[in-house]
């Protein structure tokens, strides 16, 4: 059966494909030893109370556009002076509208953690969010079958990346924490169907290791959802919609 999920990452797959052939491997890697090393989100995520990972995010596949961002640097500036822990940059292009070229606007501009939002299935793309200044990256369980989300998992850490793996079910958490994740997300939304069901943080909460970061991610209208999953065991919270929807983000991100 195809998803939606498959879809998504046909185009990414087509994107990168015309990356590659303008920067080759070695030309990142060469940037990278360039880049200055990458911040540890671990102190900002384990800090008392529930910690905000604000997102960058122009349009999604489920709603469309959700907010004109002609400036993301500024919407960042606000996150970070809202006390967000990181700031997520939604780099899809096709469906979320984003580029590396916001990551960049979004790195000069703040200093705190930032994670690089894609569908990352590829060393490359690994090489390419700490070239364009990254220091966490998300890896998806669901598109990372046999191997790869191992070898990924051990190529972003030798970067300095702190992984953010993703996760929405008991046998997707079972394998984060075979490669011994330290950051285990749960995603409300299920990226195969759209769907979001925010109830599933409180189901599968409980099965991530302790000593791993919780983090709980899609599906916030506003406090009372971060204040819920925190009652559910969030350490971190990952918002974007009601964040890039709200007129001032700084109030909207509760410490
Ligand atoms: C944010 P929301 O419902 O607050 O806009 O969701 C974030 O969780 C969502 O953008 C997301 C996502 C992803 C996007 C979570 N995992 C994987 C793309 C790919």
């Amino acid at each position: 059966m195809t998803t939606v999920l498959d879809g998504i990452v046909d185009g990414v797959l087509e994107d990168l494909a015309a990356r590659q052939r303008e920067v080759p491997l070695a030309e990142l890697k060469a940037r990278v030893a360039d880049t200055p090393p990458a911040l540890d989100p671990l102190p900002g995520f384990r800090a008392d109370g529930v910690s905000i990972i604000a997102e960058v995010k122009r349009r999604s596949p489920s709603k469309g556009a959700l907010a004109d961002i002609p400036d993301p640097a500024k919407l960042a500036a606000e996150y970070a002076a809202g006390g967000a822990a990181a700031i997520s940059v939604l780099t899809e292009r096709r469906r979320f509208g984003g580029s590396l070229a916001d990551l960049d606007a979004v790195r000069a501009e703040v200093a705190v953690p930032l994670l690089r939002k894609d569908f990352i299935v590829t060393p490359y793309q690994l090489w390419e969010a700490r070239a364009h200044g990254a220091d966490l990256a998300l890896l998806m369980v669901v598109s990372l079958e046999g191997g790869l989300l191992a070898e990924l998992h051990g190529l972003a850490r030798e970067l300095g990346l702190t992984p953010l793996v993703e996760t929405h079910t008991e046998a997707e958490i079972a394998r984060a924490a075979e490669v011994g994740a330290e950051v285990i997300g749960v995603n409300a939304r299920d990226l195969t169907t759209l769907q979001v069901d925010n109830s599933v943080f409180a189901k599968l909460s409980p099965l991530i290791p302790a000593g791993a970061v919780r983090v709980a991610e899609s599906g916030v209208a506003g406090p009372e959802d971060v204040a819920a999953y925190r009652r559910d065991g969030a350490d971190v919270v990952l918002v974007g919609e009601a964040l890039v929807k709200s007129g001032d983000p700084r109030d909207s991100i509760t410490k």
